[in-house]
């Protein structure tokens, strides 16, 4: 990245670090070099972008019909997901909290997989993984953690186990939510982090929300970057819905880790949909703020705008697109369902190197029943 970039990119701003408008237009001159890019490299943001939000669609179809259990939309926040996604390194490490779909994505998590897991067809696991808690060793993707912020103390170990180990060109990004870091595992991870200078990215998506909680319950300080003085590193407040100022602050934050300096990024985005498919918004939220983030700061609907002023966006390549989309997904949809479902007995496997009593009864009863059932 060059000087014009580097210096926009400081750590502690009272405003949000933005490259483009709510109408893409850019804030200041800059190129696509300018910042490592080309304008392929663009255009596959903008394309991860769409999959993502169009991956979040199919998920809810294949929840509303069943066959998916559990979901949690990330729609809103694509441009926090790819932008910082597509500044990972292929040997540093991921650890999600939960809204990260596009993080997977634009890693090259195959689709089938994913939604594989929605449905619970996946046979190293036999489907029992809470749906969206992915996860994929080859990829360094480590599986997500239901309880809030454990993921983190985690994240600075792995940057200590990088350090003893003297490994080169290696680090770890961590993600959680506003409302993950008023927990204590937030607090303990950073501190280590900066006491062992671990090569760790501390990725938070502020989408103001922690389910019903607002994110003015979640912290008293003037924001969540600010944080990072304590912990003796830098802390960056960036514009979670400007996609080109999301990746340059990670990758800035991924050279600073590979020099071993830990960094906090704040990125400010907003969930349009519910917490998940347990919730329902319209109980804690005024529909005005989610319309306002919907039409004046969505992150596709900027960098469309953008790539239009560059003159690299067309209404036939949008078609394009979205077609290509749409059969890629429907796709591996159908691939992922066409595998078979784990037999139920496995649900009694892989807990306990040797069934207790307790669990053989159990297990035993379970397949009275299912022959009574006709099922065996
Ligand atoms: C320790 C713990 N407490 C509560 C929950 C229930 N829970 C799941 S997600 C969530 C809110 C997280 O909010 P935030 O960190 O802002 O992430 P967001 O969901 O907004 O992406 C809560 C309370 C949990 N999973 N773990
Ligand atoms: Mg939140």
């Amino acid at each position: 990245m060059t000087e014009k970039i580097l210096e926009k990119i400081a750590p502690f701003t009272d405003e949000p670090i933005r490259f483009i408008g709510s109408e893409g237009e850019p804030l200041f001159e800059f190129s696509s070099e300018d910042l490592g890019l080309t304008q392929e490299d663009l255009q596959k943001l903008y394309y991860y972008m769409k999959l993502t939000r169009a991956f979040d669609r199919k998920g809810m179809i294949l929840t509303r019909q069943g066959k998916c259990r559990f979901y949690v939309e990330v729609a809103g926040q694509e441009a926090a997901n790819i932008g910082s996604g597509y500044a990972v390194g292929p040997n540093d490490w991921v650890y999600t909290a939960h809204r990260e779909h596009g993080v997977y994505i634009v890693r090259g998590y195959p689709l089938v997989e994913m939604f594989a897991q929605l449905m619970g067809r996946v046979e190293a696991n036999k489907g029992k993984q809470m749906p969206v808690h992915w996860g994929l060793r080859k990829l360094r993707i480590v599986t997500i953690s239901s309880p809030v912020g454990t993921q983190l103390p985690q994240v600075t170990g792995i940057g200590m186990a990088i350090n003893y180990l003297k490994k080169e060109n290696e680090a770890v990004i961590g993600y959680i939510g506003d409302g993950g870091t008023a927990e204590g595992d937030f607090h303990v991870a950073l501190t280590m982090a900066g006491v062992f200078r671990t090569p760790t990215v501390f990725f938070v998506q502020n989408n103001h929300w922690a389910i019903s909680v607002p994110s003015e319950r979640q912290f008293a300080s003037r924001n969540i970057a600010i944080k990072a003085i304590a912990y003796g590193m830098d802390g960056y407040y960036v514009d979670g819905n400007d996609v080109l100022a999301v990746y340059a602050v990670t990758k800035h934050a991924f050279e600073k880790a590979y020099r071993k300096e830990p960094t906090l990024i704040e990125a400010l985005t907003y969930r349009y949909g519910a917490h998940s498919t347990a919730d329902d918004p319209s109980r804690y939220r005024d529909p005005k703020e989610v319309e306002e983030w919907k039409t004046k700061w969505d992150p596709i609907k900027r960098m469309r705008l953008y790539l239009e002023r560059l003159g690299i966006w067309t209404p036939k390549w949008e078609k394009q697109l979205d077609e290509e989309i749409d059969s890629l997904l429907n796709k591996a949809i159908e691939e992922a369902e066409a595998r078979p479902e784990p037999d139920p007995e496995t649900m009694f496997e892989d807990v306990y190197a040797e069934m207790p009593w307790h669990l053989k009864e159990e297990y035993e009863d379970f397949l009275q029943e299912l022959k009574e059932r006709g099922l065996r």
